[in-house]
Protein backbone atom coordinates (compact mmCIF):
# COMPACT_ATOMS: atom_id res chain seq x y z
CA UNK A 1 0.00 0.00 0.00
CA UNK A 2 1.59 3.61 -1.07
CA UNK A 3 2.28 5.73 1.96
CA UNK A 4 -0.24 9.15 1.97
CA UNK A 5 2.24 11.97 1.59
CA UNK A 6 2.94 13.85 4.69
CA UNK A 7 1.32 17.36 5.15
CA UNK A 8 3.91 20.01 4.40
CA UNK A 9 5.23 23.07 6.65
CA UNK A 10 5.79 25.91 4.23
CA UNK A 11 8.48 27.73 5.37
CA UNK A 12 9.34 31.24 4.89
CA UNK A 13 12.56 32.51 6.10
CA UNK A 14 14.21 35.99 6.86
CA UNK A 15 18.24 36.47 6.43
CA UNK A 16 20.60 34.47 4.32
CA UNK A 17 23.89 35.08 5.96
CA UNK A 18 25.55 32.52 7.72
CA UNK A 19 22.21 31.64 10.22
CA UNK A 20 20.07 31.40 7.18
CA UNK A 21 22.69 29.23 4.85
CA UNK A 22 22.47 27.00 8.44
CA UNK A 23 19.16 26.88 8.84
CA UNK A 24 18.46 26.12 5.10
CA UNK A 25 20.68 23.33 5.25
CA UNK A 26 18.29 22.07 7.93
CA UNK A 27 15.08 22.81 6.78
CA UNK A 28 16.14 20.45 3.34
CA UNK A 29 17.66 17.52 4.98
CA UNK A 30 15.82 16.98 8.82
CA UNK A 31 12.71 15.17 7.12
CA UNK A 32 15.14 13.06 5.19
CA UNK A 33 17.08 11.75 8.26
CA UNK A 34 14.13 11.85 10.69
CA UNK A 35 11.11 10.15 10.49
CA UNK A 36 9.28 13.48 10.48
CA UNK A 37 5.18 14.46 10.80
CA UNK A 38 5.04 17.03 8.53
CA UNK A 39 7.68 18.10 5.44
CA UNK A 40 9.51 21.35 5.08
CA UNK A 41 8.94 23.24 2.34
CA UNK A 42 12.00 25.97 1.58
CA UNK A 43 8.82 28.28 -0.33
CA UNK A 44 10.31 31.88 0.66
CA UNK A 45 13.20 33.61 1.58
CA UNK A 46 13.52 37.27 2.42
CA UNK A 47 15.90 39.82 2.09
CA UNK A 48 16.93 43.30 1.67
CA UNK A 49 18.84 43.08 -1.35
CA UNK A 50 16.80 41.71 -4.59
CA UNK A 51 19.94 40.31 -5.91
CA UNK A 52 21.24 38.54 -3.18
CA UNK A 53 18.47 37.38 -2.02
CA UNK A 54 17.92 35.74 -5.27
CA UNK A 55 21.52 34.39 -5.54
CA UNK A 56 20.71 32.87 -1.96
CA UNK A 57 17.78 31.71 -2.83
CA UNK A 58 19.37 29.46 -5.67
CA UNK A 59 22.25 28.79 -3.64
CA UNK A 60 20.20 27.86 -0.96
CA UNK A 61 17.03 26.10 -2.52
CA UNK A 62 14.18 28.70 -1.32
CA UNK A 63 11.57 28.54 -4.32
CA UNK A 64 10.86 32.15 -3.88
CA UNK A 65 12.39 35.33 -3.24
CA UNK A 66 10.99 38.68 -1.10
CA UNK A 67 12.65 42.30 -0.50
CA UNK A 68 10.44 43.04 2.59
CA UNK A 69 9.50 40.19 5.62
CA UNK A 70 6.33 41.49 5.84
CA UNK A 71 5.05 40.38 2.66
CA UNK A 72 5.95 36.21 4.20
CA UNK A 73 3.64 37.12 6.87
CA UNK A 74 0.84 38.57 4.80
CA UNK A 75 1.16 35.19 2.39
CA UNK A 76 -1.28 32.15 3.18
CA UNK A 77 1.23 29.61 1.52
CA UNK A 78 3.11 29.93 4.59
CA UNK A 79 2.96 28.07 7.58
CA UNK A 80 5.97 29.38 9.66
CA UNK A 81 8.65 32.04 9.93
CA UNK A 82 12.41 31.54 10.57
CA UNK A 83 14.08 34.73 11.64
CA UNK A 84 17.95 34.40 11.07
CA UNK A 85 18.12 38.64 11.42
CA UNK A 86 20.37 40.49 13.94
CA UNK A 87 18.77 41.31 17.36
CA UNK A 88 17.08 44.00 16.87
CA UNK A 89 15.09 42.91 14.17
CA UNK A 90 13.49 39.45 16.25
CA UNK A 91 11.04 41.25 18.34
CA UNK A 92 8.78 43.07 15.23
CA UNK A 93 9.19 39.74 13.07
CA UNK A 94 8.33 37.34 15.72
CA UNK A 95 5.37 39.55 17.18
CA UNK A 96 4.06 40.00 13.78
CA UNK A 97 4.42 36.59 12.27
CA UNK A 98 2.59 34.81 15.75
CA UNK A 99 -0.46 37.06 15.56
CA UNK A 100 -0.67 36.23 11.77
CA UNK A 101 -1.13 32.93 12.77
CA UNK A 102 2.41 31.64 11.92
CA UNK A 103 4.79 29.32 13.85
CA UNK A 104 8.31 30.93 14.72
CA UNK A 105 11.60 29.86 14.90
CA UNK A 106 13.73 32.56 15.94
CA UNK A 107 17.57 32.95 16.04
CA UNK A 108 19.66 33.56 19.64
CA UNK A 109 19.78 35.65 21.48
CA UNK A 110 15.75 36.29 21.59
CA UNK A 111 16.12 40.14 21.45
CA UNK A 112 18.14 42.79 22.69
CA UNK A 113 16.62 42.98 25.90
CA UNK A 114 14.66 41.93 28.46
CA UNK A 115 11.64 44.12 27.92
CA UNK A 116 11.64 43.21 24.29
CA UNK A 117 11.97 39.49 25.25
CA UNK A 118 9.25 39.76 27.47
CA UNK A 119 7.04 41.33 24.97
CA UNK A 120 7.87 38.47 22.85
CA UNK A 121 7.01 36.02 25.72
CA UNK A 122 3.65 37.50 26.10
CA UNK A 123 2.80 37.02 22.67
CA UNK A 124 4.22 33.57 22.37
CA UNK A 125 1.94 31.93 25.49
CA UNK A 126 -1.25 33.86 23.87
CA UNK A 127 -0.54 31.85 20.95
CA UNK A 128 0.48 29.06 22.22
CA UNK A 129 -2.91 28.28 23.21
CA UNK A 130 -4.24 28.69 19.92
CA UNK A 131 -1.88 26.06 18.53
CA UNK A 132 0.81 28.41 17.67
CA UNK A 133 3.99 27.50 18.73
CA UNK A 134 7.66 29.68 18.75
CA UNK A 135 10.85 28.26 19.05
CA UNK A 136 13.98 30.49 19.90
CA UNK A 137 17.36 28.37 18.12
CA UNK A 138 20.14 27.73 20.88
CA UNK A 139 21.24 24.57 18.71
CA UNK A 140 23.95 23.85 20.52
CA UNK A 141 21.73 21.70 22.81
CA UNK A 142 21.15 19.71 20.20
CA UNK A 143 25.08 19.07 19.41
CA UNK A 144 24.79 14.99 20.30
CA UNK A 145 27.16 15.41 23.10
CA UNK A 146 25.54 17.80 24.92
CA UNK A 147 22.64 16.01 24.77
CA UNK A 148 23.86 13.06 26.39
CA UNK A 149 25.21 15.24 29.09
CA UNK A 150 22.04 16.28 29.97
CA UNK A 151 21.00 12.78 29.73
CA UNK A 152 23.40 11.12 32.62
CA UNK A 153 22.82 14.41 34.62
CA UNK A 154 19.20 13.67 35.04
CA UNK A 155 20.12 9.89 35.36
CA UNK A 156 22.21 11.26 38.57
CA UNK A 157 25.80 9.83 36.81
CA UNK A 158 27.39 13.00 38.39
CA UNK A 159 25.77 13.14 42.13
CA UNK A 160 24.69 16.20 42.88
CA UNK A 161 25.71 19.39 40.72
CA UNK A 162 28.59 21.91 42.77
CA UNK A 163 30.43 23.64 39.71
CA UNK A 164 29.69 24.71 36.17
CA UNK A 165 32.58 25.99 33.88
CA UNK A 166 31.75 27.24 30.42
CA UNK A 167 33.84 28.83 28.10
CA UNK A 168 33.45 29.93 24.44
CA UNK A 169 36.07 30.86 22.83
CA UNK A 170 36.62 32.10 19.17
CA UNK A 171 39.57 34.81 17.64
CA UNK A 172 37.81 36.39 14.55
CA UNK A 173 38.85 40.03 15.67
CA UNK A 174 41.86 39.07 17.63
CA UNK A 175 43.02 41.22 14.24
CA UNK A 176 42.49 44.78 15.20
CA UNK A 177 42.23 45.50 11.25
CA UNK A 178 38.82 43.47 10.77
CA UNK A 179 36.39 45.11 9.84
CA UNK A 180 33.27 46.76 11.54
CA UNK A 181 30.35 44.54 11.16
CA UNK A 182 26.54 44.80 12.57
CA UNK A 183 27.97 42.17 15.41
CA UNK A 184 29.42 45.02 16.74
CA UNK A 185 26.96 47.84 16.79
CA UNK A 186 25.05 47.53 20.16
CA UNK A 187 21.90 49.01 18.28
CA UNK A 188 21.71 45.58 15.94
CA UNK A 189 23.72 43.12 18.11
CA UNK A 190 22.45 44.07 21.75
CA UNK A 191 26.01 43.21 22.96
CA UNK A 192 29.09 41.83 21.69
CA UNK A 193 30.41 38.17 22.34
CA UNK A 194 28.62 38.13 25.79
CA UNK A 195 25.07 38.09 23.76
CA UNK A 196 26.20 35.97 20.44
CA UNK A 197 28.07 33.16 22.07
CA UNK A 198 28.32 33.31 25.96
CA UNK A 199 24.35 33.14 25.15
CA UNK A 200 24.77 29.86 23.81
CA UNK A 201 26.65 28.69 26.90
CA UNK A 202 24.57 30.21 29.74
CA UNK A 203 21.69 28.18 27.63
CA UNK A 204 23.55 24.80 27.68
CA UNK A 205 24.50 25.14 31.21
CA UNK A 206 20.99 25.45 32.26
CA UNK A 207 19.44 23.05 29.92
CA UNK A 208 22.33 20.05 30.36
CA UNK A 209 22.12 20.64 34.85
CA UNK A 210 18.59 21.67 34.62
CA UNK A 211 19.47 24.78 37.54
CA UNK A 212 18.80 28.57 36.83
CA UNK A 213 21.45 31.14 36.97
CA UNK A 214 20.23 33.29 40.46
CA UNK A 215 22.80 35.88 40.37
CA UNK A 216 25.77 36.75 38.11
CA UNK A 217 28.91 39.02 38.78
CA UNK A 218 30.72 40.42 35.64
CA UNK A 219 33.56 42.07 33.57
CA UNK A 220 33.22 43.30 29.62
CA UNK A 221 36.35 44.06 27.86
CA UNK A 222 36.46 45.82 24.35
CA UNK A 223 40.12 45.40 23.23
CA UNK A 224 39.54 47.34 19.93
CA UNK A 225 37.58 50.42 20.32
CA UNK A 226 37.24 51.51 16.72
CA UNK A 227 37.10 49.42 13.47
CA UNK A 228 37.52 49.92 9.44
CA UNK A 229 34.29 50.39 8.00
CA UNK A 230 33.82 48.26 5.02
CA UNK A 231 36.19 45.66 3.78
CA UNK A 232 35.98 41.76 2.50
CA UNK A 233 33.07 40.06 5.44
CA UNK A 234 34.68 36.87 4.90
CA UNK A 235 33.60 34.15 7.32
CA UNK A 236 31.47 34.67 10.78
CA UNK A 237 31.32 38.43 10.75
CA UNK A 238 34.61 40.35 8.87
CA UNK A 239 38.07 38.20 9.08
CA UNK A 240 40.24 39.58 6.53
CA UNK A 241 42.56 42.81 6.43
CA UNK A 242 41.39 45.98 4.85
CA UNK A 243 43.02 48.94 3.28
CA UNK A 244 44.96 50.81 6.27
CA UNK A 245 43.96 53.99 5.37
CA UNK A 246 39.63 53.27 5.66
CA UNK A 247 37.48 55.13 7.61
CA UNK A 248 36.94 53.75 10.96
CA UNK A 249 33.52 53.46 13.05
CA UNK A 250 32.95 53.07 16.68
CA UNK A 251 32.99 49.56 18.15
CA UNK A 252 30.01 49.83 20.71
CA UNK A 253 30.09 46.00 23.05
CA UNK A 254 32.34 43.98 24.03
CA UNK A 255 34.88 41.68 22.92
CA UNK A 256 35.27 39.93 25.55
CA UNK A 257 33.06 38.63 28.83
CA UNK A 258 33.63 36.81 32.09
CA UNK A 259 31.41 36.47 34.79
CA UNK A 260 30.63 34.36 38.48
CA UNK A 261 27.35 32.76 38.52
CA UNK A 262 25.64 31.40 40.94
CA UNK A 263 22.87 28.75 40.71
CA UNK A 264 19.27 27.86 42.37
CA UNK A 265 20.32 24.42 43.77
CA UNK A 266 23.42 27.04 45.67
CA UNK A 267 26.03 25.17 42.67
CA UNK A 268 28.61 27.84 41.03
CA UNK A 269 29.81 28.77 37.90
CA UNK A 270 32.54 30.98 35.97
CA UNK A 271 31.38 31.47 32.12
CA UNK A 272 34.03 33.09 29.81
CA UNK A 273 32.43 34.46 25.85
CA UNK A 274 35.25 36.14 23.99
CA UNK A 275 36.44 36.96 20.38
CA UNK A 276 39.85 37.26 21.05
CA UNK A 277 40.91 33.96 22.30
CA UNK A 278 43.53 34.06 19.32
CA UNK A 279 44.05 30.48 18.27
CA UNK A 280 40.77 29.19 19.50
CA UNK A 281 38.24 29.43 16.54
CA UNK A 282 34.69 28.00 17.75
CA UNK A 283 35.88 26.57 21.04
CA UNK A 284 32.31 26.13 22.79
CA UNK A 285 33.33 24.40 26.34
CA UNK A 286 31.27 22.81 29.10
CA UNK A 287 32.17 21.36 32.25
CA UNK A 288 30.31 19.70 35.33
CA UNK A 289 31.69 18.70 38.32
CA UNK A 290 29.09 16.66 40.82
CA UNK A 291 29.98 14.76 43.86
CA UNK A 292 30.21 11.69 42.38
CA UNK A 293 31.68 12.66 38.76
CA UNK A 294 32.55 15.02 36.60
CA UNK A 295 31.38 16.22 32.47
CA UNK A 296 33.76 17.86 30.11
CA UNK A 297 32.57 18.67 26.50
CA UNK A 298 34.76 20.84 24.03
CA UNK A 299 32.72 21.78 20.48
CA UNK A 300 36.09 21.56 18.88
CA UNK A 301 36.34 17.84 19.63
CA UNK A 302 32.56 17.52 19.50
CA UNK A 303 32.04 13.90 18.25
CA UNK A 304 33.38 13.13 21.76
CA UNK A 305 32.34 13.86 25.66
CA UNK A 306 34.97 13.08 28.83
CA UNK A 307 33.60 11.71 31.95
CA UNK A 308 34.98 10.83 34.85
CA UNK A 309 33.67 8.21 37.10
CA UNK A 310 33.87 8.72 40.90
CA UNK A 311 32.34 5.64 41.56
CA UNK A 312 34.64 3.48 39.75
CA UNK A 313 37.03 1.16 41.60
CA UNK A 314 40.02 3.38 42.56
CA UNK A 315 42.81 1.59 40.59
CA UNK A 316 40.25 2.35 37.13
CA UNK A 317 39.63 6.27 37.69
CA UNK A 318 40.52 8.57 34.88
CA UNK A 319 38.48 10.40 32.40
CA UNK A 320 36.70 8.36 29.74
CA UNK A 321 36.72 9.67 26.14
CA UNK A 322 33.26 9.00 25.16
CA UNK A 323 32.82 8.54 20.93
CA UNK A 324 28.73 9.95 20.68
CA UNK A 325 28.46 8.39 17.50
CA UNK A 326 26.41 5.04 19.17
CA UNK A 327 22.52 4.24 18.05
CA UNK A 328 22.35 4.75 22.17
CA UNK A 329 23.75 8.61 21.86
CA UNK A 330 21.00 11.60 21.19
CA UNK A 331 20.53 11.79 17.20
CA UNK A 332 23.89 9.70 16.43
CA UNK A 333 21.65 6.89 15.03
CA UNK A 334 19.48 8.72 12.44
CA UNK A 335 23.27 9.55 10.75
CA UNK A 336 25.98 7.36 9.82
CA UNK A 337 27.36 4.51 11.59
CA UNK A 338 28.99 4.48 14.52
CA UNK A 339 32.42 6.58 14.62
CA UNK A 340 31.59 8.43 11.30
CA UNK A 341 31.20 11.59 13.18
CA UNK A 342 29.21 14.44 12.53
CA UNK A 343 29.42 18.41 12.55
CA UNK A 344 28.54 21.73 13.41
CA UNK A 345 25.47 21.74 10.76
CA UNK A 346 23.92 19.07 12.41
CA UNK A 347 22.57 20.43 15.43
CA UNK A 348 20.62 22.40 13.32
CA UNK A 349 19.06 19.69 11.63
CA UNK A 350 18.15 17.71 14.71
CA UNK A 351 16.93 21.85 16.03
CA UNK A 352 14.38 21.50 12.81
CA UNK A 353 13.89 17.56 13.75
CA UNK A 354 12.71 18.36 17.26
CA UNK A 355 10.92 21.54 15.86
CA UNK A 356 8.49 19.82 13.23
CA UNK A 357 7.97 16.83 15.80
CA UNK A 358 6.68 19.33 18.54
CA UNK A 359 4.09 21.03 16.15
CA UNK A 360 3.22 17.91 14.31
CA UNK A 361 2.00 16.99 17.96
CA UNK A 362 0.61 20.22 18.57
CA UNK A 363 2.96 20.51 21.61
CA UNK A 364 5.48 23.46 23.08
CA UNK A 365 8.96 22.73 21.09
CA UNK A 366 12.22 23.88 23.31
CA UNK A 367 13.47 25.69 24.38
CA UNK A 368 10.63 28.12 24.44
CA UNK A 369 10.48 32.01 24.30
CA UNK A 370 10.51 31.87 28.08
CA UNK A 371 13.62 29.67 28.46
CA UNK A 372 15.28 32.50 25.96
CA UNK A 373 13.87 35.11 28.17
CA UNK A 374 15.92 33.29 31.40
CA UNK A 375 18.96 33.37 29.32
CA UNK A 376 17.96 37.16 28.13
CA UNK A 377 17.65 38.15 31.90
CA UNK A 378 21.33 36.50 32.67
CA UNK A 379 23.04 38.94 29.96
CA UNK A 380 21.29 41.82 30.66
CA UNK A 381 22.22 41.10 34.89
CA UNK A 382 25.66 40.53 33.55
CA UNK A 383 25.93 44.03 31.83
CA UNK A 384 24.53 45.86 34.39
CA UNK A 385 27.04 44.13 36.97
CA UNK A 386 29.87 45.01 34.41
CA UNK A 387 28.78 48.58 33.89
CA UNK A 388 28.63 48.76 38.32
CA UNK A 389 31.90 47.62 38.30
CA UNK A 390 29.95 45.55 41.35
CA UNK A 391 32.13 43.11 43.35
CA UNK A 392 35.14 44.30 42.34
CA UNK A 393 38.55 44.88 45.06
CA UNK A 394 41.14 46.78 43.56
CA UNK A 395 44.76 44.82 44.85
CA UNK A 396 46.91 47.82 45.80
CA UNK A 397 45.75 51.31 47.46
CA UNK A 398 46.87 53.91 48.81
CA UNK A 399 47.74 52.22 52.07
CA UNK A 400 49.24 49.24 50.85
C1 LIG B 1 29.46 34.22 15.63
O1 LIG B 1 30.14 34.34 16.78
C2 LIG B 1 28.72 32.90 15.53
O2 LIG B 1 28.27 32.80 14.21
C3 LIG B 1 27.51 32.89 16.44
O3 LIG B 1 26.61 33.93 16.10
C4 LIG B 1 26.81 31.54 16.31
O4 LIG B 1 25.68 31.49 17.17
C5 LIG B 1 27.81 30.45 16.69
O5 LIG B 1 27.22 29.17 16.58
C6 LIG B 1 29.04 30.52 15.79
O6 LIG B 1 29.61 31.85 15.86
Amino acid sequence: MTQQPRPTLRVGMVGYAFMGAAHSQAWRNAHRFFDLPLTPELTVIAGRNHNAVDEAAKRMGWASTTTDWRELIARDDVDLIDICTPGNTHTEIAIAALQAGKHVLCEKPLANSVEDAKRMVQVAQDTAAKGVFAMCGYSYRRTPAIALMKRMVAEGRLGTIRQIRAQYLQDWLSNEHAPLTWRMDKYKSGSGALGDIGAHSIDAAQFVTGLSITEVSGMLKTFTTERPVGGDLVGLGGHGETKSDAAKGPVTVDDAAIFTARFDSGAIGVFEATRTALGRKNAMRLEINGSLGSLAFDFEDMNFLQFYDGTDPEEARGFRRIMVTEPVHPYAGHWWPTGHGLGYEHSFVHQVADLVAALGNKTQPTPSFSDALQVQRVLAAVEQSAANNSQRTPTRNEES
